[in-house]
């Protein structure tokens, strides 16, 4: 294996950065520029070393150098890290002079995707090195650093356990055929490969849930011009961060901005007005809101109720239509100037403006957040995962199937087998290098 280096840490201007190297050539090759009271080619495993990097006569740095000797290491090859001053220049220079010697940089997850090649990591571990890294929430983060600890593979490993076993007993039934001996009952089958199908929806629903803790729950606020969803959209975020006029048609992009309620990561979004218009401008803004729309899992409709009460009945109508399994709340805004009473629990009166009743559409964020992700459980999946599981689900349910309408033993084995080598592909154990590509080219360099 080649030797790489990559910077570790984030670039930009800070304390220290970490120039990480991995590989056979590792320390020899961090020994040649290196300068201090010991000779770091002899040292000892886990040792820090004080000294100075050169590149042949040059100074570059004064730095630690860290010693792993494999396999005892990130990577589980040996692995030298270099802690030097952050800023911009220094770790260039640093990396610089170690590929000029013979280093290659390291490609985007190539860190741990030797981590994962040379046993130190199952693939979901891996993948939740780039979740952690990736994760917005601390919910999500603490989840992540979970199933880095194994929790999701044990239980995939319990899971697929229980396939083997049923698969086996299926097969053996087959040799004894002509003596008819039944060595498991169907029934038995049935009931595991229904406990497993509901492991499994229970997982697949998380889904959605890490979606939302990793990308944020978001919030739509639509409604027809003027009506004050940029008045809204920045008392939310306090500040002044939309265009707020009495000019209908103000908004004509999107805007979208982060926050968290309860820990929760939310994506508000403020959009141009829905309206008939000639302007070729607002025009593509509106075609932006229903996109926007799609993706939303809570849609704020904001009324202006000075104008009456009812005005944006048929809007709603029509996005409930056309977006249905949203939550929708009906939002009567202006009330300073006209005072409404709410018709149902999914209406509430405010004034952006003057912040009266802000709260109660504070909490219905939250309360819709929150519930959003209580699916999340211990387990965190990504697409990959998330798309592998289904298929499982398919496998066994075609089992199931085939118990149903009595089906011989080899045709219900075939399915639990193909199972059972998803499985394998969800923790790693079979794997080939166009997935290995796929997941750890979504990794930064110096992962
Ligand atoms: N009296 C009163 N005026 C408000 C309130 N909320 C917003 N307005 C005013 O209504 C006008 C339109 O507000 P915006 O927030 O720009 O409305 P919008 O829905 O974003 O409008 P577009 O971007 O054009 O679709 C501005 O003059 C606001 O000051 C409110 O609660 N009370
Ligand atoms: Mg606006």
């Amino acid at each position: 294996m080649e030797t790489i280096v990559a910077l570790a840490t984030p670039p930009g201007v800070s304390g220290i950065a970490v120039v990480r190297i991995s590989g056979e050539e590792a320390i020899e090759q961090a020994s040649k520029h290196f300068s201090g009271r010991h000779d770091i080619k002899t040292a000892k495993s886990h040792t820090i070393h004080y000294g100075k990097f050169v590149d042949n006569d040059n100074t570059i740095d004064l730095v630690t150098i860290s010693i792993y000797r494999g396999p005892n290491s990130y990577t589980g090859e040996d692995v030298v890290e270099i802690g030097c001053h952050g800023g911009f220049v220094i770790y260039e220079e640093i990396i610089n002079s170690l590929i000029k010697s013979g280093c290659r940089l390291a490609k985007p997850g190539e860190f741990t995707q030797r981590a994962f090649i040379n046993g130190k990591l199952d693939l979901l571990q891996a993948e939740s090195v780039a979740d952690i890294i990736h994760s917005k929430s601390i919910i999500s983060e603490q989840v992540s650093t979970r199933q880095l600890m194994g929790n999701f593979t044990q239980r995939i490993q319990n899971f697929k356990e229980k396939l083997i076993t049923i698969a086996g007993l299926l097969e053996l039934e087959l040799d004894f055929s002509d003596e008819d001996i039944d060595l498991i009952n169907k029934e038995d089958i049935m009931l595991m490969v229904d406990e497993l199908i509901a492991f499994n929806n229970e997982i697949i629903d998380s889904f959605n849930s890490s979606q939302i803790l990793n990308n944020g729950f978001s919030v739509a606020i639509v409604g027809y011009p003027n009506s004050g969803k940029s008045t809204l959209f920045n008392k939310l975020l306090n500040k002044d961060r939309a265009i707020v006029s009495p000019i209908p048609g103000t908004t004509r992009d999107y805007l979208e901005e982060y926050q968290y309620y309860d820990g929760v990561p939310v994506k508000l979004f403020d959009t141009a007005g829905i309206r008939e218009t000639e302007d070729l401008i607002e025009i593509e803004g509106i075609k932006l809101v229903e996109s926007i729309l799609r993706q939303s899992h809570l849609v704020l409709v904001i009324n202006d109720a000075s104008n009456n009460q009812v005005f944006s009945d048929k809007l709603l109508e029509e996005l409930k239509q056309k977006y249905p399994n949203k939550n929708y709340y009906l939002l009567q805004n202006k009330i300073d100037i006209l005072p409404v009473n709410p018709r149902n629990p999914k209406e509430i009166a405010i004034s952006a403006k003057n912040e009266t009743n802000l709260k109660a559409v504070k909490e219905i964020i939250a309360k819709s957040a929150k519930e959003s992700i209580s699916r999340v459980n211990d387990i965190l999946v990504n697409k990959r995962q998330y798309n592998l599981l289904k298929l499982i689900n398919l496998d066994l349910t075609n089992a199931k199937q085939s118990i149903i309408n009595n089906y011989q033993n080899e045709l219900i084995a075939i399915d639990i087998r193909n199972a059972i080598k998803k499985l394998g592909e969800l923790t790693g154990d079979i794997y080939n290098e166009e997935i290995l590509n796929q997941i750890f080219s979504s990794f930064c360099i110096g992962k």
